[in-house]
């Protein structure tokens, strides 16, 4: 076991074992950061989420060298639609849906070029990716199983977006007993006053959901 350590954060310092911490990054996929893809087809303007890429790359390139687990996830679709609900494709009236050809490829479909990490943060050999068809990552997938195959207990939580699927996780990991911490610059949302409300009610109620640091909290207590 290594020595536990702390993070200044809110509601109040985040203590945790890097052996039973894993740093999770949530759907840093192109059809969420670039134009052509699954946001920009949702109306949003994608630039507002790119400010997130530099401080997670830092905090990526951190937790490697400290040895930390790594686990990315990608939201997406089997080519086929079968994991699709109707209502989730027909939502919004989007000119481009969920299974369309993009620029990019077909929207949120798994093996696309769009669908998959942006090349700043993509996947280094050896770290799980779990593919995900809801905005939880625990709901339909292995990411569960994954954590308790390597007795983690602890998630460093960042990623797009985060009133979406960053909140949801958390939330289902809440209920399943997980500890989160939630990098608060290396979360980001297409709307600005969605993005501090949500870290807001994450560390309110002396942590309902969690704590959050920013990624400088979080490389001052790896350090
Ligand atoms: N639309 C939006 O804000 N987010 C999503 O649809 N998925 C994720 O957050 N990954």
């Amino acid at each position: 076991p290594t020595a536990p350590l702390t993070v200044s954060a809110r509601p109040y310092e985040y203590t945790f074992d890097p052996a039973t911490t894993a740093l999770v990054l949530i759907d840093m996929q192109r059809d969420f950061l670039e134009p052509g893809g699954f946001g920009e087809s949702l109306g949003n303007d994608v630039s507002q989420l790119r400010s997130t890429i530099e401080p997670l790359a830092a905090v990526l390139a951190a937790a490697r060298a400290v040895g930390l687990t790594v686990i990315h996830t990608r939201e997406g679709h089997l080519p086929d639609l079968s994991d699709l609900p109707p209502a989730k494709l027909n939502r919004g009236g989007a000119t481009l849906k969920i299974g369309d050809g993009g620029p990019k490829g077909r929207i949120l479909i798994r093996g696309e070029y769009g669908q998959d990490i942006i090349d700043e943060l993509a996947p280094a050999e050896g770290e799980p990716v779990i593919d995900k068809p809801g905005k939880g990552a625990f709901y339909a997938t292995e990411f569960g199983d994954v954590l308790k195959a390597r007795g983690i207990t602890s998630l460093v939580v960042t990623g797009v977006t985060t009133e979406v699927c960053v909140h949801t996780t958390v939330r289902e990991a809440n209920d399943r007993g997980y500890e989160c911490l939630v990098l608060s610059d290396c979360v980001g949302s297409y709307f600005p006053e969605f993005q501090r409300v949500a870290l807001e009610m994450i560390a309110a109620q002396g942590g309902i959901f969690g704590w959050v640091a920013s990624s400088e909290q979080f490389l001052d207590a790896l350090a």
